[in-house]
């Protein structure tokens, strides 16, 4: 029975009293009805039911399957509430971008820039000089627009530059954006940042104090706010502009550099900046970087840097990415923003792996426009007047509580403590004194050797780590619950009637809830009937997933995302990777295995192997994927290419290609690169002067090519 036109809520049947037959047979007419609905709605433009009548379908689906958590498993059938793109009750769409939006990587000085452009030619294996754009870096917010056969057709802001938000209909209101171009590829994306000027946004900000509405920090965040309006006629009334300055999918190439590809998009109607130039080198760059800095300040809108792109196209595809951010691009950050305040006293909070991290309490002092009263110390040593290897720093001052310290902002990051003004020290004052027991839970705080930070000794049973250990499962490239962020992990953890103590507890939550006869969640103050359900259901939608995001989301330490897509591509399922690092000793095939992945060293295959030994950390593993569908992971590019999924290991001098070019391509085409060969390797190039390791293969019988082979094989 699915609910018809205008059926209220309360004429139905609790989902706790319908049987399993009932509840799959009301779920599977729902998402008939939906489905249709969506499609009334987003391809014909044409609804054919309400909008209250939609949510009540959504809500009551998501209601059944909080209820019977197996139902769209068991269905072969994807329910709505877990689609990607499907018109969401509220917010908006999100959008899957076909090619990643990238973010940038930072440089901090003009070390760093001449730093990024060796790097560049040592990856590409060049000794001329390479050139590059360098262009002001617009502080707003990026946006991706796409056009088919010449019409605007989506917007999409950068999301976690997989996933972004829908928001066409605001991006059509900006004058700035074209709605249709001529002479455009049949596809085209184009990406760059919306942003306000200056005197648009003190004019806003008077407009919205006069009518007594909120008004905003900076151009940034009054950008940001205007563009994800539900009501694009909101959006509509406010001034934002748009720079344009990349690109994603497009059908036909703009251009075979990054200027006449900007230049081409300036000809089909965007806006792009002036002041973006063509340089032969770092020395040209870090001229333009001054130049864009003495303007900033009459520029009328807010830039935070200076992007430097390689001009020659076909060096950014051979350059290609890193795991987010490309290897062709730098932003190069103007100077931290500076202020001297008084320290108030300094915290310790304890992090995800133990950490004892030292935090600064100070007076309030407004730095580059935001007021800040907590900064980082970054660790014992930093106290001290120590780098974390046990050079002076500051001259080896010291900083104690009541000092005079100069804070900084970089960017977005936390602001940091930078120097202490000795002259300014009160009489008295004494040298602060580390803690040596975790302040959280009483365990030993260690400081293992070499290592700058204490670390707590308690594991899983400090609430502090516990907590923390959550609030990182849950975090956005972890498994990323809708509605289930740091705040309400915390709120659960100390919860008596439904407590969060491991992350498996998350997904038991909706079964416990179900099962109490007592106060029900949805009864509970700050819920109520359609977050519960929305809650359970968002998390019902991440019981199946990916084995990389499951190791990220672990938190073992060591194993940051990048670690996690390794052993993941390497391992492939959750039993292969449980298998090899129960029994991973070092000394044992499965250790030598797991350390001869390229990327995967002695420390983090000890930190596994710890990990897996712990039996509370072993328990809670266990008792999660226990909970969980995990989907396995295949080598990337798996699709036509002849070496994906295969191990292949490069030894010798490469004559066409540096060595770290020969292992980027092997990787983007689904390949994975070993550092030394064993029965599992598939595959040995070998360039002149090649020795061990040549040998190796034959003795092991593992097929020997030369470089020219491998580049055919590959199809260049
Ligand atoms: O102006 C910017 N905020 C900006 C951001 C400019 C660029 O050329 C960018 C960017 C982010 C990513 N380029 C990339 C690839």
């Amino acid at each position: 029975m699915a609910m018809g036109v205008g059926m209220s809520e309360e004429g139905m049947r609790p989902v706790t009293e319908l049987s399993r037959t009932e509840a799959v047979a009301e779920w599977a007419d729902l998402v008939q009805a939906v489905l249709a609905a969506n499609q009334a709605y987003h391809r014909d433009d044409a609804p054919t039911i309400s909008d209250a009548d939609y949510d009540r379908m959504k809500r009551r689906l998501a209601a059944l399957e909080a209820a019977f958590p197996d139902i769209e498993a068991t269905m072969n059938q994807q329910s709505p509430t877990s689609m990607v793109g499907a018109a969401p009750a509220d917010g908006f769409g999100k959008v899957a971008h076909r090619l990643r939006m990238l973010s940038l990587e930072n440089a901090f000085s003009d070390e760093e820039v001449t730093e990024f452009d060796e790097r560049v030619r040592r990856f590409l294996g060049l000794t001329d000089a390479v050139a590059y754009t360098a262009e002001p870096k617009i502080d707003g917010l990026s946006l991706s627009l796409r056009y088919e056969a010449g019409r605007l057709v989506q917007a999409a802001t950068r999301g976690d530059g997989e996933l972004g938000e829908n928001v066409t209909e605001n991006a059509r209101t900006i004058r700035d954006i074209p709605q249709s171009l001529t002479n455009a590829p049949a596809v085209l994306e184009v990406r760059g940042e919306v942003y306000m000027s200056h005197a648009d946004f003190s004019a806003l900000n008077q407009r919205q104090a006069a009518a007594e509405e909120k008004t905003f920090a900076n151009p940034r965040n009054a950008a940001a706010g205007s563009l994800r309006q539900l009501d694009a006629s909101i959006t509509a009334s406010r001034p934002l502009r748009f720079f344009a300055y990349a690109w994603g999918e497009v059908s036909d190439p703009l251009a075979t550099t990054q200027a006449a590809a900007i230049a081409r998009l300036n000809t089909l109607g965007f806006q792009t900046n002036p002041l973006t130039m063509l340089c032969a080198g770092p020395e040209e760059m870090l001229a333009h970087y001054r130049r864009i800095e003495n303007q900033r300040a009459t520029l009328g809108y807010d830039i935070d840097g200076v992007v430097y792109k390689v001009n020659d196209l076909a060096l950014q595809a051979r350059l290609g990415f890193r795991s987010s951010t490309p290897r062709w691009a730098i932003a190069h950050k103007f100077p931290a923003e500076l202020a001297w305040t008084e320290l108030l006293g300094i915290d310790i909070q304890v992090g995800r792996t133990g950490a004892l991290s030292p935090v600064a309490r100070l007076q309030p002092v407004t730095v580059g426009g935001v007021v800040v009263s907590n900064a980082t110390l970054h660790n014992e040593n930093y106290i001290a007047g120590r780098d974390s290897k046990g050079n002076v720093i500051r001259d080896g001052k010291d900083i104690r509580v009541g000092d005079w310290v100069q804070v900084y902002r970089a960017g977005d990051v936390i602001p940091k403590v930078a120097d202490v003004d000795l002259d300014r020290r009160k009489i008295g004052a004494e040298p602060y004194v580390f803690p040596q027991v975790c302040p959280e839970c009483g365990s030993p705080a260690h400081r293992e050797a070499g290592d700058s930070v204490r670390r707590c000794t308690g594991g899983l049973i400090c609430p502090a780590q516990a907590v923390e250990r959550l609030k990182h499962f849950v975090s956005r490239n972890a498994f990323d619950i809708e509605g289930l962020g740091a705040k309400q992990v915390e709120l659960f953890f100390k919860d008596t009637l439904l407590p969060v103590k491991t992350p498996a507890d998350i997904f038991t939550l909706a079964a416990r809830d179900a099962a109490n006869p007592l106060q029900k969640l949805k009864n509970r103050d700050g819920f109520g009937d359609v977050s519960t359900a929305k809650l359970f259901a968002a998390i019902e939608a991440k019981r199946t997933i990916p084995l990389d995001r499951l190791l990220f989301s672990l938190g073992i330490r060591h194993v940051g995302e990048v670690a996690a897509g390794l052993l993941a591509r390497h391992y492939s399922t959750w039993s292969a990777f449980e298998a090899a690092i129960t029994h991973a000793t070092p000394g044992s095939p499965e250790w030598a295995d797991l350390t001869a992945i390229d990327g995967v060293g002695a420390v983090m295959a000890q930190s596994l192997v710890e990990a897996f030994q712990n039996p509370a950390e072993r328990a809670a593993m266990d008792a999660l994927v226990a909970e969980l569908q995990v989907q396995p992971v295949v080598a990337r590019g798996a699709v036509d290419s002849p070496v994906a999924g295969k191990t292949v290991v490069f030894t010798g001098t490469l004559e066409k290609m540096t060595r770290a070019e020969a292992k980027a391509r092997a990787e983007a085409l689904g390949a994975k690169v070993a550092g030394s060969v064993s029965a599992k390797t598939d595959l040995v190039v070998a360039g002149p002067g090649a020795g061990s390791k040549a040998k190796d293969a034959e003795r092991l019988g593992v097929e020997l090519i030369d470089e020219d082979s491998w580049l055919r094989l590959i199809g260049e």
